[in-house]
């Protein structure tokens, strides 16, 4: 699984054509197979979960957040951002817990009951490809 996640990075692709490496009519099909799974149809997220949960509405003000990956993600080359009623929330402190996880505080202001979104972007180890994504929650402080 991680050979073929590797292939999945066009760049890589057509670096490996350019040198000719590729003698083997597998190798061939193999990378076909690989390529049209990539244009087609939903793409691959390397974000297994998060707390809040996508699509969840809490009832407590939630005070972190923490995306969880299937591969370490790359702290310094992470970004993410929460915005919601007040606009773009302020978020600190960005660090792994080792859990193959990002986590963060928000910071301020403290949040409300509403609809809320958080876009990330990421590079998970052993991978070479940016990701990114977006997934909303609610709070309900009623
Ligand atoms: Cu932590």
């Amino acid at each position: 699984m991680a050979i073929l996640k590797s292939f999945s990075n066009l760049e890589w692709v057509s670096h490996m054509f350019s040198k000719r490496s590729i003698r083997d009519t597998g190798f061939l099909v193999l990378i076909c197979v690989v390529l049209s799974s990539c244009v087609g149809g939903t793409a691959h997220t390397p974000l297994l979960n998060s707390e809040p949960a996508a699509d969840s509405t809490a009832s407590r003000e939630p005070r972190s957040l923490r995306l969880f990956f299937e591969a370490l993600p790359d702290v310094p080359n992470s970004s993410v951002v929460l915005t919601g009623p007040a606009g773009e929330y302020q978020l600190r402190g960005m660090h792994s817990m080792g859990a193959d996880d990002l986590m963060m505080e928000i910071y301020q202001p403290a949040l409300v009951s509403g609809d809320y979104t958080v876009t990330w972007s990421t590079i998970v180890e052993g991978d070479p490809s940016v990701y990114e994504g977006t997934f909303g929650f609610s709070v309900n402080l009623d």
